[in-house]
């Protein structure tokens, strides 16, 4: 997901390329702003901690861009392209540490296993919103087990 901060400073583009130049593939897409009630599902994990209210709040106060990204060890690979939570702390070379200054407002969200992808994906896409398709250059992207 693409947060309100990211959107704002005008980042979408710059952070979608990075997912895609890495060899992900982009099978789902979808802008909106979240009403309350799917942020409070989409941070159920975080419910009574001291930040909860603001990142609720923070979520909600404009667009977020919500995607599915397909690809070997996509979950790792995302997460590491995103860096640490605080954007302090995050590597250079990382969305965060590149771009971000502070650990709200941090640009990105990504599912942190399968199971957390699966049940994300589902608050924001029906089946057929999901797009399959073969993209030409799977042959150089695939594992070769080296
Ligand atoms: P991440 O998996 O890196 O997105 O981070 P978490 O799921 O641990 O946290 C979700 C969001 O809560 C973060 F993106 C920012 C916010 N947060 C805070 O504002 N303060 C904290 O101490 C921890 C998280």
């Amino acid at each position: 997901m693409i947060k309100p901060d990211a959107i704002g400073r005008r980042l979408c583009g710059e952070i979608v390329r990075r997912y895609e130049v890495k060899g992900l593939k982009l099978v789902g897409l979808k802008l909106q702003i979240l009403r309350r009630d799917l942020a409070e599902r989409q941070y159920a994990e975080h419910a009574g901690k001291p930040f909860y209210e603001d990142l609720v709040a923070f979520i909600t106060s404009g667009p977020t861009l919500q995607m599915v990204w397909e690809g070997e060890n996509a979950v790792e690979v995302v997460r590491k392209l995103n860096g640490a939570t605080s954007c302090r702390e995050a590597d250079v070379g990382t969305i965060r540490g590149d771009l971000g200054l502070n650990t709200q407002n941090n640009l990105v969200h990504a599912s942190d296993s399968k199971a957390t992808a699966a049940r994300e994906i589902a608050l924001y896409f029906d089946k057929e919103d999901l797009v399959e398709y073969a993209m030409p250059d799977g042959q150089w992207l695939a594992d070769t087990g080296w």
